[in-house]
């Protein structure tokens, strides 16, 4: 299911549960302890943006996910996102047990924001993958770079 794209998908393209029913975006839990479909593993989470010039933007994503509850490393997965779903995959960050629950800094290209959304999976060593996570230009642009 990596890097393919979700466009044609209605409703969420990713959507684990406790259930085999599907819920909606199930909210991130911290230590990522909870279980269901694919471990409910956490989604990626921009928690900073650093420098932007006129090609590239760079971001920290951390996944919050102990060793206990995930198989490490996880690879978090890029895409230039479309209306919450993966229109095209960008790049990939994997993030070694050493580096767990710590932000990791990518450098992507800013057309990933051509749609306005950087959309993100993390997928653990066993194959479990999340739902879709979703960080906007416009955070990045409220995120102190305004002049
Ligand atoms: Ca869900
Ligand atoms: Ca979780
Ligand atoms: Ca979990």
């Amino acid at each position: 299911m990596l890097r393919n794209t979700f466009a044609r998908n209605r409703g969420l393209p990713i959507d684990l549960s406790v259930s085999s029913n599907p819920d909606g975006a199930t909210a991130n839990d911290s230590n990522d302890a909870d279980s269901g479909g694919n471990r409910l593993q956490n989604t990626p989470v921009i928690v900073g943006v650093g420098t932007i010039d006129t090609n590239t933007v760079e971001v920290d994503v951390l996944v919050d996910s102990a060793a206990a509850n995930a198989s490490y490393p996880i690879r978090v997965d890029f895409y230039r996102g479309d209306n919450f779903q993966a229109a095209e995959w960008l790049q990939t960050l994997s993030i070694p047990l050493a580096q767990a629950q710590l932000p990791q800094t990518v450098v992507l290209p800013l057309s990933a924001f051509d749609d306005q959304l950087l959309v993100m999976t993390a997928t653990d060593a066993n194959g479990n993958t999340s739902e879709f996570g979703a960080f906007g230009i416009g955070d990045v642009f409220a995120d102190g770079f305004e002049d």
